[in-house]
């Protein structure tokens, strides 16, 4: 699965860094054995191990990667759009939670007209921050891996919210733009998997 972990692939790609990157295929492998023994402080996955350093939460583990090899501009310029970006993404990783909750639910189709009316208007005020920007601060930080990352499950669940909200599929585009996220995808090495497992009541096609 892309998961959580493709927005830490994409940083590291993006800063330069080689990385290993492991895709556990047996269950058993990661429960019965890594979770307990890696030695992890709050065993999860996806994990972050750099040297006798780890580290876990994909909100923690983004951070800890651009702290570490930059550009930290990604994470705002100063105090002030620092702050802007993190309530940005506390909002937008809301309203994503609530959207990836619905894969899984096999009462989806009903139950996401609950789930969009209640964030239709948070959008609407994401959007309108966005304004006309390239990207959501103007300049391309965190915000954007993870729009680009998590906007497909609104397009999959909420197409036309998807169109009206033009922010997400335009952040989406002019991130794949990049020549540093170009180049990640072409490298055969490159992890573009499922975005569920093949027990999500959803799929999205790829
Ligand atoms: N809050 C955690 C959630 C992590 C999570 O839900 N991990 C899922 C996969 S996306 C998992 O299978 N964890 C394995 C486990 O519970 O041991 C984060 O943001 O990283």
């Amino acid at each position: 699965m892309q998961g959580l972990a493709q927005v830490p692939r994409l940083l590291l790609s993006y800063a330069g860094v080689q990385f290993e990157d492991y895709h556990y295929e047996n269950p058993d492998h990661w429960f019965k054995e890594d979770k307990l023994h890696l030695g992890l402080d709050f065993p999860n996955l996806p994990y972050l191990v750099d040297g006798e350093y780890n580290i876990t939460e994909s909100g923690a583990i983004q951070r800890y990667i651009i702290d570490r090899w930059g550009p930290a501009e990604l994470l705002g310029k100063d105090a002030k759009e620092k702050a802007k970006l993190e309530s940005f993404l506390s909002i937008f990783t809301e309203i994503a939670g609530a959207a990836k909750g619905l894969f899984f639910n096999k009462e989806w189709e009903t139950a996401k007209t609950a789930v969009i009316e209640k964030y239709r208007p948070k959008l609407e005020q994401l959007d309108k921050f966005v304004g006309e920007n390239k990207f959501v601060l103007g300049y391309l930080t965190l915000a954007d891996f993870v729009v680009a990352e998590d906007s497909h499950y609104i397009e999959r669940l909420f197409p036309e919210d998807f169109k009206a909200f033009s922010f997400l599929g335009r952040i989406r585009a002019e991130f794949n733009d990049l020549p540093q996220i170009k180049k990640y995808y072409e490298q055969p090495k490159a992890f573009k998997g499922r975005f569920f497992p093949e027990y999500a009541a959803v799929t999205i096609e790829q």
